[in-house]
């Protein structure tokens, strides 16, 4: 008697996150990224998973590839051939698309539609519009339309539904897990290919936790990930920590926003310590917010634990403008006692700066850089514009009162003007952004920074490489740093469909000049950067420096430039919105302006952002 045996079958399951266009239509690409995506790190493992699982079947074989564009070029037609040649088995993934990257998603999607190949797109943009508008937004009932499948919500415990939908051709419109956030303790944790960290200089991200309690309008991680703390365990952060050892990472993206407010951070600290103590060595950068330092033995441990650096929530210092983003938890008493906790430690801090807050006028916004530059002991200062991100309580209200918003999504990549400001035309509004960066980075400031760092021990030629990846990466490669990488890559063939045609040979000569010239430029910023803090480390009395943000007093005596709210917003009464529909001196495009009667003029009591009580209430299935 003879068994048949069953034939074994690939299937493809090719993850993609996608990157970016730049204003002349190129992909934002690099030979290798500063910053890895944990979101493609998570669906790499969950997929990975089910195919060590076997969970389609024993005779399936799940082939899983991820790809990263920030560093990779996607190869679209191997993929394609890849899928096609095995009779059209296999499916694209389209992960951690963030607003920005969803026209480039888009564009993907259609090549591999057109194929015939079956694709799933996920990530805050449709998991944030899923959660906070009455309905889905054209461009992702236009995704609908062509066969892609929207996930919203997190995929632990979910991937495998996914892929046997896929596997037997039942993908659904839409699968909303938002109502229904997974526990992270004894999930499968992220991971990536040795390939794909290498191309991200072995920076490697994880999630230790996620959600925040706090209910800062323009943030979209509580109507997506929710407010309350979710973790993972000690154990769980130790295998991660030496499954990436294991492929050569030691430095670590904790990607938590506000790992102050992970439950579970006491735990993780202690053994990341007892890791450490039995000689494992590695790094960690750290997101929390300006209060942290009042949770007994959160800085203490963090540094003991390998904490090198520490992006902090400091987002403004005009009080008004705080109070109008909701983000009652900061309290600018209190800056200069969380920064000292951190130096004390050694710790480089980075920090957001938003502009284009209510209050905010070119005038303000360079009065609160110089008094941070006298006042806050900071190192690295990035700016962002404020941008109304869907999934945000910002971004619904304006959706509801049909204000102007950009059309283009391409660009809510906080780096450019998106929305109308009340007291700022465009113009302004942009110019200002270029000038903070400027203005902060100026070089008698980065040598007061780098004189600090040498006074307190944090580390000169850590915060002067710091200061070249974030103000060199702005003022010579043109990006913001969290988008950066070394070396661009601009590839002809994958501009944005509808960019005007460009010459073959005028590309390359252009393309080889501007690499030279960034190159030249860079590398000369790089030699008097370096001049510069080996002069302070020679300067004997380099290691008594001091001045008013290194001093123990409180901020009480300081006098803060913001205007009186009276004074700062004639006309305006506290509670105004943090977008206004007043012109602004823009032309008023905004074609439902006329649906609804014009808006010029209007100015709303922003009842959310503005000091409404309730947090915005996702709207999950
Ligand atoms: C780490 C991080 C980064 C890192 C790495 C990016 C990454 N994705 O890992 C870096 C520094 C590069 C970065 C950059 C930027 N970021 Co960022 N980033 C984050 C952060 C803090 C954590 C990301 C993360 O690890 N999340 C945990 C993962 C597991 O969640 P997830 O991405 O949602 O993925 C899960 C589900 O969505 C789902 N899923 C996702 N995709 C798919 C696909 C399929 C097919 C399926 C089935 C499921 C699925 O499953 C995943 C696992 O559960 C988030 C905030 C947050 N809490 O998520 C902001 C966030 C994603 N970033 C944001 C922004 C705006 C930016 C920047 C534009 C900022 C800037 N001005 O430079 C740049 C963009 C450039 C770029 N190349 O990415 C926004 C996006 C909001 C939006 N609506 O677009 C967020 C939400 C923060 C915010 N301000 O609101 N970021
Ligand atoms: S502190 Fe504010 S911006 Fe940061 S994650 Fe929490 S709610 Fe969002």
């Amino acid at each position: 008697m003879t068994h048949d045996t069953p034939r074994r079958e690939n299937y493809y399951v090719e993850i993609i996150k996608p990157s970016h266009y730049d204003d002349d239509g190129y992909i934002i690409q690099w030979h290798w990224a500063f910053a890895p995506s944990n979101s493609l790190a998570c669906l790499y493992a969950l997929a990975s998973d089910v195919a060590e699982r076997r969970a389609l079947g024993e005779n399936v074989e799940l082939v899983v590839n991820a790809y990263d564009e920030s560093h990779a070029v996607i190869p679209v037609g191997k993929i394609i051939r890849r899928i096609l040649s095995g009779g059209g088995r296999g499916i694209v993934l389209l992960a951690g698309v963030q607003t920005n990257q969803l026209p480039r998603a888009a564009d993907l999607a259609r090549e591999f539609r057109a194929a015939g190949i079956p694709v799933a797109i996920g990530g805050f943009h449709v998991s944030g519009c899923v959660a906070m508008l009455a309905e889905l937004p054209s461009e992702l009932r236009d995704l609908q339309a062509l066969g892609v499948a929207l996930f919203a919500g997190e995929a632990e415990g979910r991937m495998e539904g996914l892929l046997a939908d896929a596997y037997r051709d039942r993908l659904q419109p839409l699968y909303n897990y938002l109502g229904d956030r997974p526990e992270l303790q004894g999930q499968v944790g992220p991971r990536l290919p040795r390939k794909v960290v290498a191309r991200g200089m072995f920076f490697a991200p994880f999630d230790a936790g996620r959600g925040c309690p706090f209910e800062c309008s323009f943030c979209t991680i509580i109507n997506v990930q929710g407010r309350k703390s979710r973790w993972r365990t000690a154990d769980d952060v130790e295998r991660l920590v030496r499954a990436n050892q294991a492929q050569g990472a030691r430095r670590f993206f904790i990607t938590d926003d506000n790992f102050a407010r992970n439950q579970n951070w006491e735990a993780i600290f202690d053994r990341l310590i007892a890791l450490r103590e039995q000689g494992l060595h590695f790094r960690f950068t750290l997101q929390v917010d300006m209060m942290c330092h009042k949770i007994p033995g959160f800085v203490e441990k963090a540094a003991r634990a390998g904490c090198n650096r520490v992006f902090l929530g400091l987002e403004n210092i005009n009080p008004a403008n705080l109070a109008a983003a909701g983000k009652r938890q900061n309290r600018i008493g209190e800056y200069r006692a969380t920064l000292r906790a951190w130096r004390s430690r050694r710790v480089v801090i980075c920090a957001g700066y938003i502009l284009g807050f209510p209050s905010d006028t070119p005038e303000a916004i360079r009065r609160d850089i110089q008094t941070i530059q006298r006042e806050l002991p900071v190192d690295i200062l990035e700016f962002f514009f404020l941008t109304p991100l869907p999934g945000s309580a910002d971004h619904q209200r304006m959706v509801d009162r049909g204000q102007w918003m950009e059309p283009d999504l391409n660009r809510y990549d906080a780096e450019h003007v998106t929305t109308r400001h009340p007291r700022m035309s465009r113009q302004e509004w942009a110019d200002v952004y270029d000038r903070a960066w400027h203005l902060y980075y100026s070089p008698q400031h980065v040598e007061t920074l780098l004189r600090r760092a040498r006074a307190l021990g944090a580390g000169a030629s850590h915060v002067a490489s710091a200061i070249m990846a974030y103000y060199g990466s702005y003022r010579f490669a043109g990006v913001h740093p969290l988008q950066a990488g070394l070396l661009r890559r601009k590839v002809r063939g994958t501009r944005r469909p509808g960019s005007p045609p460009d010459n073959p040979l005028l590309f390359y000569v252009r393309r080889a000049w501007q690499s030279l010239s960034a190159g030249v430029r860079q590398g000369m910023y790089w030699l008097w950067l370096d001049r510069l803090r080996k002069r302070i480390h020679r300067d004997p009395s380099s290691q008594a420096y001091t001045d008013a943000a290194l001093s123990d007093d409180d901020l009480n005596g300081v006098a803060w430039s913001w205007e009186p709210a009276s004074a700062a917003s004639p006309g305006r009464q506290p509670g105004d919105g943090v977008y206004s529909s007043q012109d602004g001196g823009y032309p008023n495009t905004d074609p439902r302006a006329d649906a609804r009667g014009s808006t010029a003029g209007f100015s709303w009591n922003h009842a959310s952002s503005l000091g409404d009580e309730r947090p915005p209430v996702a709207k999950a299935a």
